[in-house]
């Protein structure tokens, strides 16, 4: 059977924010793992329409959508254009989960949840003639799923094409969180066991990974296990942890010691009543600053994520977050207009009271304001967003900001880092164009190692 999996562009793509460098980090990682439970008589191929030409004059014999908010309406057009040929489209994915109602008339076949058990169960069916037009997740074991078919990314085009995952969803219930929408009515975090973990490891070639786990220290005492076994690899990782598994006991010092060096960890707000309101219960009555400091001794760098937009927030949440940031050597920052996602406790409670003011679901991509603010404008909360990127980023407050870690090795990777990350945008380009991201990849691993 032709089997055409596709990432479809986001709707930024045709946005003055288009970030080239952002859009080639990682490639489609779940459609590779879907990819994995095709037959060897299958002939497979995987579109990211953020890094090539989507042809659309095909027929294969089944065509397989990864959705997400922002690109659900390039999904849907690119099912409509593949099913007004007769070809079989299954949509999947966050958003389709979602809002399955809204998905399901632009497919053939819906396939909730995380696709791991569903899928093969799908592709038997359909090759037999007899398959359904909704698949619920069903049960999920990790246990023994093969590893994705990395095979099939066109490498050359991504930074950090050793991206994997070992955990699926978190066990916290954050009310503004995917996680809550996505995993809605099962369990809502599940784990590979040790050796699948380092087995997937083992396969892939260079030293530098990137989990993209929603909150790698999830089950701790599996990433403890994982981490002594990392040590002596010889790798470099990043990963998403949470502000209370920093402080609680030694595993961030043994993830250090298994090649980590930064985290990406969602700080959310620096204003308590916000934390509680979000029941972000991880990060409140955390010492954030205890927390930084830890970090920064042991020698992990920072990428801190900031939502404006929480109820208590007033006019000035944008400077007074940027200069905690840059007071507190945060070395980047990811900000985010608060976004309900569809599904999610937040949506539900705002649809409830009206505050919802549109569901074009191109505007939920964190940067615009899609709800009524008690104290903050549309205006005021968008411009607020774009000027504290520009304040953090001055070259003035990169220098002041990596001023502030205690060791000059710190002070120099912080500097290098969040330059090379938002001050070289022409030289990125340049680097994905002449296809010379691979060679990109060394300075990374050199300058997080
Ligand atoms: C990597 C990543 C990115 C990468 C690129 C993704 C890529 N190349 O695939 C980059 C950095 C580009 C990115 C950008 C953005 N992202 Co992002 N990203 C992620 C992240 C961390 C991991 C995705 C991943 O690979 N997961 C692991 C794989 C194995 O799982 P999966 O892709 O979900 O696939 C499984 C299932 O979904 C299902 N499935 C998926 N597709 C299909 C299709 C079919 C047919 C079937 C059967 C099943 C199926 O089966 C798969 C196997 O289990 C997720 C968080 C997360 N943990 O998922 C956020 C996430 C997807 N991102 C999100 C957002 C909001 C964004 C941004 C808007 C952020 C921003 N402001 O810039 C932008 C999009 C920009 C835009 N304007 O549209 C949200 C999406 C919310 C939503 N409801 O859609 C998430 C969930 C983060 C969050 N916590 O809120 N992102
Ligand atoms: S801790 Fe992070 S991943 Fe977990 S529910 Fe909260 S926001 Fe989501």
């Amino acid at each position: 059977m032709k089997i055409k999996f596709i990432l479809p562009a986001l709707e930024e793509a045709k946005s003055p924010y288009w970030r080239p460098i952002k859009y080639s980090l990682f490639p489609p990682l779940g459609l590779a793992t879907l990819a994995s439970f095709c037959g060897e008589e299958d002939e497979i191929e995987i579109v990211d329409e953020h890094i090539e030409t989507l042809k659309l004059d095909d027929f294969p014999d089944l065509v397989c959508i990864e959705t997400y908010i922002t690109n659900s309406y390039r999904a849907y057009e690119i099912a409509d254009n593949y099913r007004k040929k007769g070809v079989t489209v299954a949509l999947g994915g966050l958003h389709a989960t979602s809002v399955p109602y809204e998905a399901k008339k632009h497919c053939d076949v819906i396939l909730l949840g995380l696709g791991e058990s569903s899928f093969p169960k799908f592709l038997k069916e359909l090759k037999e003639g007899r398959n359904k037009k909704i698949y619920n997740q069903g049960d999920v074991c990790f246990d023994s799923i093969p590893l994705p078919r990395r095979d099939l990314f066109k490498n050359d085009k991504y930074l950090v094409p050793n991206s994997m995952v070992f955990s699926r969803g978190c066990p916290n219930k954050c009310s503004f969180c995917y996680v809550s929408s996505f995993y809605k009515g099962g369990k809502s975090y599940y784990s590979y066991k040790i050796d699948r973990i380092l087995e997937e490891i083992d396969s892939m070639k260079g030293r530098n990974l990137y989990f993209l786990d929603d909150n790698i220290f999830a089950n701790k005492n599996l990433v403890r296990q994982l981490f002594k076994e990392m040590k002596g690899m010889n790798r470099v990782f990043q990963g998403a942890i949470t502000v209370d598994s920093v402080l609680n006991d030694d595993t961030i010092e043994l993830a250090y010691e298994a090649g980590f060096r930064s985290a990406f960890i969602g700080f959310e707000s620096i204003n308590q009543i916000n934390l509680k309101s979000a029941n972000k219960l991880s990060n409140l009555g955390q010492d954030y600053q205890k927390a930084i400091k830890r970090l920064d001794e042991i020698g992990i760098m920072i990428n801190g994520s900031f939502i404006f937009g929480l109820d208590d927030d007033k006019k000035d949440v944008f400077s007074r977050t940027t200069e905690w940031a840059i007071d507190n050597g945060i070395t980047t920052v990811t900000n985010h207009i608060l976004t309900p996602y569809p599904g999610t406790p937040i949506f539900e409670e705002m649809k409830k009271t009206n505050r919802i003011v549109t569901e074009d679901w191109r505007k939920y991509d964190t940067r615009h304001l899609t709800f009524n603010h008690p104290n903050i404008t549309k205006e005021e909360m968008e411009k607020g967003y774009k000027e504290s990127y520009e304040e953090f980023y001055k070259w003035s407050n990169i220098f002041k900001d990596s001023k502030n870690h205690e060791e000059l090795k710190m002070k120099l990777k912080h500097f290098t880092y969040a330059g090379a990350w938002k001050k070289f945008e022409p030289v990125w380009n340049f680097l994905i164009k002449t296809e010379m991201l691979p060679k990109a990849r060394r300075v990374l691993v050199n300058t997080l190692k």
